[in-house]
């Protein structure tokens, strides 16, 4: 089985979506348990994809493919993790802020989050400070993840903060920024507790503010 679980992996680090979902239904019929597949097998492999991209050896495309793999296999274990009770490593509200379309790198952030273990409750494009408010609420999110492509929609993100403030939710959620226009500077500047340039460094960001958001509680 762990030889199956490796090649699982291999599938995903190659973009090989059959193979993989192959593999998964291969390995639960012979008894690995969906927490598992989903640890050794999809998460391994999409760790060596983050790796890879943020040493320039990958590109966004190569990423996609990967993490659509990944997303196939989620499929089928995310009715069964489900029912077993599995928890997540924490849960992320994301979205790309109003007036902004661009959702590419935010789907990127939230397929290798995913693919890092983690529930994202992604909420689109052109979202509200209202809606990221609404969901933090309602999901008992740990971070909320804004992303913005474009210099005038990223002056948005401050009012999200302001919203989440305005709630008494500021001191309970944590917050990462990311898009081309945006910076570590600027992110700082606004209050932001975390920036990442990519989608691989928002997700070893976006673990380690989980984890600060829970010692905290
Ligand atoms: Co638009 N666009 N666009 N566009 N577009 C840019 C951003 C632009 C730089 C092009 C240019 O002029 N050179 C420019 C912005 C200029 C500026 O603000 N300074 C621009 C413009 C002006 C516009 C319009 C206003 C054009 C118009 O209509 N006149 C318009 C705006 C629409 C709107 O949003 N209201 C517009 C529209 C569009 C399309 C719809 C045609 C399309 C979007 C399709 C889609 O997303 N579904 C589009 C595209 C594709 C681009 C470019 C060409 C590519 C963007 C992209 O997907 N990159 C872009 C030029 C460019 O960047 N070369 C451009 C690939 C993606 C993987 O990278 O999104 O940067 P990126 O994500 C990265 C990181 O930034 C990071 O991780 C990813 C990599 O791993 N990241 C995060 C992203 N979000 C993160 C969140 C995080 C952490 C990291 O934590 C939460």
């Amino acid at each position: 089985m762990e030889a199956q679980l490796q090649e699982l992996a291999q599938a995903i680090i190659d973009g090989q979506r059959k193979t993989a979902v192959e593999l998964t239904n291969k390995l639960l019929e012979a008894g690995a348990t969906p927490k598992t597949i989903l640890e050794k097998g999809l998460i391994a492999g999409m760790n060596v994809v983050g790796v890879r991209f943020k040493g320039g050896e990958y590109f966004v495309p190569e990423v996609l493919v990967s993490a659509r793999s990944m997303k196939a296999c989620m499929e089928i274990l995310k009715p069964l993790l489900a029912q077993g009770n599995v928890e997540s490593r924490g849960t992320v509200v994301l979205g790309t802020v109003s007036g902004d379309l661009h959702d590419i790198g935010k789907n990127l952030v939230s397929m290798m989050a995913e693919g890092a273990g983690l529930r994202v409750i992604d909420l689109g494009v052109d979202v509200t400070a209202d809606k990221f408010v609404q969901a933090a609420k309602e999901h008992d999110a740990d971070v909320i993840a804004m992303s913005a492509l474009l210099t005038t929609t990223m002056i948005y993100i401050p009012k999200v903060i302001d919203a989440l403030a305005e709630e008494s939710l500021r001191d309970k959620v944590k917050i990462i920024v990311g898009g081309a226009p945006v910076t570590q500077e600027w992110a700082t500047s606004i209050g932001a507790d975390g920036y990442a340039p990519d989608a691989a460094s928002a997700v070893d960001v976006l673990l380690d503010l989980v984890q600060q958001r829970r010692a905290s509680r």
